[in-house]
């Protein structure tokens, strides 16, 4: 008994998936959930317990001890229905006002937010930063629907004249900074979580929902950036499990510096295997006709968006790749290029067979990406 339970705990670990949890948290959000979450465990605990107990106590005191045995017969005790109404009653009020408390208080759009805006895609993360000098693009981010595609975008979710910048799979987020993310998805309902940093929200397809996080400023030490761990937390298809993300905590001036080096324009190739790389990304690979690079520093919504595929413009300088499942190595590049559902089942990247030499071309583009 012990052993199976045992494995049927163990069977929901992963070593090659390590993943935060929400007892440790590292900012003031999932704390103040923290803070009804357990007083709540607690009494739930206290609660199971009594009624185990009173269940066993009555059981044994009042067993049938031979086979005339019949317990006294009782009708109705107003005393006691009144109790066992009331009690629970106030118990869950109580409860219920700390609880809604803090569902108002870590809604709430706190001052000097820095705006992110989330799309979920099966299975990745798009993330569409505000360029430098906007901290507030677009207060309420609108989906602009491609009407000769239905359900795709042109421009991405925010409006069309809202300059943006477009990334995926990494979140950077400036430590200590109240960030607040608008949520929504192109295809199912997936649902965001980064453990340690925030409750979970879903995303979902024509909505826009909010969350607030804030990493605590003691994930950077010594100027050195933390990366969290999160995960998609709702099944939406083959690879759910799949759909991982990461959070970089960087200092405030770490992070301007990624920003402005993510606005900037896709770097042109220098090798010639680099430059081969390019042509057959533009070419006979077709992996332009899903990915957008973005090629000169003007705004144009149609290619900061990630379009079927996230945007690849600065690929290169991201430490994971596909659901932020695997570093970006060459191993796991041309793994993935070889076969992109062996790598990570259903994934949506549908390419021709490429070989090897192709492949050692698109991965040395696809590093030359910064
Ligand atoms: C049919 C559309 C499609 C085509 C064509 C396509 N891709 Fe993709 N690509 C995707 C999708 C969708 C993803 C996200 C997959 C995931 O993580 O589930 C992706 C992800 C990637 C990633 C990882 C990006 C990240 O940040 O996680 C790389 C690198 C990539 N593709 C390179 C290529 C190259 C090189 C080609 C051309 C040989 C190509 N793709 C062709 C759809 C496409
Ligand atoms: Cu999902």
């Amino acid at each position: 008994m012990a052993t199976t339970m045992l494995a049927v705990a163990l069977s929901a670990c992963a070593s090659n998936a390590p993943q935060d949890g929400f007892l440790k948290p590292e900012g003031p959000y999932p704390r103040k959930i923290n803070r009804v979450a357990y007083p709540t465990f607690i009494i739930a605990g206290l609660m199971l317990v009594l009624v185990f107990a009173l269940v066993i106590y009555c059981v044994i005191k009042y067993r049938r001890r031979n086979d005339d045995d019949i317990p006294v017969q009782v009708h109705g005790n107003t005393t006691g229905e009144i109790l066992w109404t009331a009690g629970p009653a106030v118990l869950l009020a109580v409860i219920g006002v700390f609880s809604v408390n803090t569902i108002f208080e870590v809604a709430k759009t706190p001052k000097n937010a820095y705006d992110i805006t989330v799309v979920g895609h099966q299975w990745w993360w798009e993330y569409q930063y505000p360029r430098t000098g906007q901290t507030k693009l677009n207060p309420k981010p609108s989906i602009v629907a491609d009407p000769n595609n239905p359900g795709r975008r042109i421009g991405g979710v925010l409006k069309e004249d809202s300059p943006y910048m477009s990334t995926a799979n990494e979140l950077h987020i400036p430590a200590g900074r109240p960030v607040r993310l608008a949520i929504t998805s192109m295809d199912v309902i997936h649902n965001y979580w980064v453990p340690k940093l925030s409750g979970k929200i879903y995303a979902i397809p024509g909505r826009i929902n909010h969350l607030n996080l804030q990493a605590d400023t003691s994930l950077v030490k010594n100027g050195k950036s933390t990366t969290l761990y999160g995960q998609c937390a709702e099944f939406c298809g083959t690879s759910h499990a799949n759909m991982r993300f990461k959070v970089v905590v960087d200092s405030p001036a770490e992070f301007a510096k990624w920003l402005a080096r993510q606005e900037g324009a896709a770097a042109e190739p220098t090798t010639d295997l680099a430059k081969a790389g390019q042509a057959l990304f533009v070419g006979s690979g077709a992996c332009a006709s899903c990915h957008y690079l973005k090629s000169d520093q003007g705004y144009d919504p149609t290619v900061d968006a990630g379009k079927i595929g996230p945007n690849l413009t600065h690929i290169g300088s991201r430490q994971h790749f596909a659901g932020a499942i695997a570093p970006l190595t060459d191993v796991n590049l041309r793994a993935w290029l070889k076969n992109p559902q062996a790598f990570k089942p259903g994934a949506k990247m549908v390419i021709r067979k490429l070989n090897d030499d192709e492949i050692t071309q698109l991965v040395a583009y696809i590093h030359s990406l910064k």
